[in-house]
């Protein structure tokens, strides 16, 4: 039998973590149009965009970072400032030049440009810059920020003088006034901006912008459904070879990685060592072995635990109804506390308590009818 120790369960949260690039998004844009504010209002505490938790880049422009997300926040120009003469060349020479064409880490995936509706006006500088970023090859949209501070008619002027500047260009406009003010969410296009975004970049990106996200509870939704699915059919790849029951833990690895991802999309902390205990110890494997012994009297033919084997089709249901049943709990909790409330219940704690067994129990059996 294949044993599954705390660390090799380790290396595989380190592979999971590290498998996948970061979406890097650079923010440009005049100083105090509202960037720093936007990438606030959108992510994750975590990616805070403030003072002193970023780390200097290129001249003008500093990076903040986490697991998920990499935001290039540039400082900006003021209209007639010293900087605005240099900006152009900050952007391009110093920054989107040595990132141009590559698909490394240094990749540039997406530009937001911000424009100020407060200000009413924007420059030639900005107009010219969003035309040499799209003409570059990057994927860029223009952020129209602060339109609470417009009327509509306002901001129907500020949206056709930009389509007339910027024929065919994406514009999104935003307050983030809007999460306390219904009214102004309606004008407002957060999850147009965050689609834009999301269909922009490639693959596991996608995976990592949704995991960066704040709200977006549909998206991660989608995501995570995603990952459930994914995880199943590799679950059933490895009991493609019928294995014996006591060898279930073989599915450890499929499983962790699942959880994990799930966790993640939904920003859930879970410790490493939890992973590692639940999923080497008593945990996953064990709950596979339970969770089948519910499911072998529904398989007709089919005599004691001991003696059974786990086939494809038993492998797939187990951990399908095991990533549903955690992809649900994970998006009550997350829906807790975007509403404010204090979680619920103790993640760690449920992953490994009779109940959670039982949901997933009665999950795999739903599936087999
Ligand atoms: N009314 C209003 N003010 C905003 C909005 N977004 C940002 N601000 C304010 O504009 C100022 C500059 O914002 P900041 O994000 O620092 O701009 P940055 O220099 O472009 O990063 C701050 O005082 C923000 O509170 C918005 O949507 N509406
Ligand atoms: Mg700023």
């Amino acid at each position: 039998m294949k044993e599954y120790s705390p660390e090799s369960v380790n290396q595989e949260v380190e592979k999971v973590l590290q498998a996948q690039k970061v979406p890097n998004i650079l923010i440009c844009g005049q100083t105090g149009v509202g960037k720093s504010s936007v990438v606030n209002y959108l992510f994750n505490e975590s990616v805070a965009v403030s003072g002193d938790n970023g780390e200097p880049c290129t001249r003008g422009i500093t990076l903040f970072r986490n697991n998920t997300v990499n935001i290039y926040d540039s400082e900006g120009y003021e209209i007639g400032g010293e900087r605005q003469k240099y900006y152009e060349q900050l952007i391009f020479d110093d920054f989107l030049a040595k990132r141009k064409g590559t698909t490394d880490a240094d990749a540039v995936h997406l530009v937001w440009y911000a424009i100020s509706g407060a200000a009413k006006k924007f420059t030639e500088l900005d107009i010219k810059l969003i035309k040499r970023i799209k003409a570059d090859g990057f994927h860029a949209c223009v952020l129209l920020t602060k339109i609470d501070e417009l009327n509509e008619e306002q901001l129907n002027d500020m949206m056709a003088a930009l389509q007339k500047d910027l024929p065919g260009a994406d514009v999104f406009r935003l307050s983030i006034n809007a999460r306390q003010d219904e009214g102004l969410a309606q004008f407002c296009d957060w999850d147009k901006l965050t689609d834009w975004s999301y269909n922009h970049l490639a693959g596991t990106l996608k995976e990592r912008f949704v995991m960066a996200l704040r709200g977006r509870l549909d998206l991660k939704h989608k995501q995570a459904t995603g990952i459930v699915a994914g995880a199943t059919t590799a679950a059933a790849t490895v009991g493609a070879i019928p294995i014996p029951f006591s060898d279930a833990a073989l599915l450890v690895p499929v499983q962790t990685g699942m959880i994990m991802g799930i966790a993640g999309i939904y920003g859930i902390h879970i410790g490493k060592a939890a992973i590692s205990s639940v999923a080497a110890g008593t945990g996953i494997s064990a709950l596979g072995k339970s969770v089948a012994g519910g499911l072998m009297k529904l398989i007709p033919g089919i005599g004691t635990v001991a003696g059974a084997i786990v086939n494809a089709s038993v492998a797939g249901t187990i951990t399908g109804a095991l990533g549903g049943a955690f992809s649900e709990l994970c998006y009550k909790q997350c829906k807790d506390s975007l509403d404010g409330k204090p979680p619920a219940v103790d993640i760690e704690q449920i992953l490994t308590g009779p109940a959670f067994i039982a949901e997933v129990i009665r999950r795999a059996k739903e599936a087999k009818q």
